[in-house]
């Protein structure tokens, strides 16, 4: 059954605008709500007319509301999204990030909304040495940012359990694709590899690169967004969202060069702080109870990605 009306909050951002996007082709009526920190006005450009964009912040209480009425599903895609930037400004990360969320949720449930689908992350498992990793893993925060969406994911079970609000969170792995800000140095590993190997400019590997990393394309996590919308059964439920699969950022390097047609040695670095050694994520839950597979492979989606740049 398709979605009648949806509210994106940070629609204009990355993963928000792809989703919007998905929407508003599927006939869906789409309310983005942004408020430019991050996000871009023209991500929306291929959206068409379908589409209300409201800016605003999250945190605005009584303009949530008049933005989430009628609305029959929430998607939470807006957050200050930079590990390093919470780490910075724990203070204003935990109010768009924490404040923020509760907003939304306070919000739908006032106004009846059917169910909310938060964002969530990875960054939630910590260095947990176990791999892969699965949702039942005790949570091990090491960031602001990462105890701000565990913070997330507990509000919104209990907004189930205390209002009957139906939420499920998403805990994404290491999402890429066209639209991916690469221009902070804190940006997604392939924004930057790919703005390097474009320019013909060696890119800086923190530490060996044997680090590993679960990369999932922003078309499979759009997938995941309206699966976890659409199934009944999805209510409550905490998923990762990524492949299953890894590679190390060093044959990552290598690949993208390949793709791009230069041959640059990369620049070895120091390792970065608190950076996690290996990441993969077990995808069997989502896969059992959504329905959920990958359907681009990594190769195929920084092909993709590359015609972007
Ligand atoms: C990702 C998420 C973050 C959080 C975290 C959870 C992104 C952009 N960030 O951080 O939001 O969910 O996972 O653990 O998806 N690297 C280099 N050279 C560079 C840039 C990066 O070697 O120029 C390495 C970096 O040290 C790391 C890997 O590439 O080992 C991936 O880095 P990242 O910043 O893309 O993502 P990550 O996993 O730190």
């Amino acid at each position: 059954k398709k979605i009648s009306h949806a509210l994106v909050t940070g629609g204009a951002g990355f993963i928000g605008s792809h989703l919007v996007e998905a929407l508003a082709t599927d006939g869906c009526r789409v309310t983005v709500l942004d408020n430019l920190s991050t996000g871009h006005r023209h991500n929306l450009d291929g959206a068409g007319d379908r589409i209300d964009f409201v800016e605003g912040d999250i945190r605005d209480a009584q303009l949530l509301d008049r933005v989430i009425k009628g609305c029959e599903v929430v998607f939470h895609q807006a957050a200050v999204v930079s590990v390093t930037q919470t780490v910075k400004d724990p203070s204003h990360s935990c109010e768009v990030n924490d404040l923020g969320t509760v907003r939304v949720l306070d919000a739908a449930r006032r106004n009846d909304v059917r169910r909310v689908v938060l964002a969530s992350s990875s960054a939630v498992y910590g260095d947990d040495p176990r791999l892969p990793k699965t949702e039942d893993m005790a949570p091990r925060p090491l960031s602001p940012y990462a105890v701000q969406k565990l913070a997330g994911e507990f509000y919104a079970s209990t907004f189930m359990d205390l209002y009957g609000l139906e939420t499920v969170c998403l805990r994404y792995f290491n999402v890429f694709g066209p639209r991916q800000d690469p221009s902070s140095p804190y940006s997604g590993v392939i924004s930057i590899f790919m703005t390097q190997a474009t320019a013909g400019q060696a890119p800086t590997i923190y530490g060996d690169g044997g680090q590993t990393r679960d990369f999932v394309n922003v078309k499979d996590v759009v997938g995941a967004n309206l699966m976890a919308a659409g199934n009944p059964s999805a209510a409550g439920g905490i998923f990762n969202v990524g492949t299953g699969a890894c590679i190390r950022i060093r044959d990552l390097w290598s690949l993208i060069g390949d793709l791009s047609g230069v041959a640059i040695d990369p620049v070895f670095g120091p390792a970065r702080a608190g950076d996690i050694r290996e990441s993969v994520s077990d995808i069997s839950k989502i896969g059992d109870a959504l329905g959920f597979s990958p359907r681009v492979a990594l190769r195929q989606g920084l092909v993709d990605t590359l015609a972007w740049y």
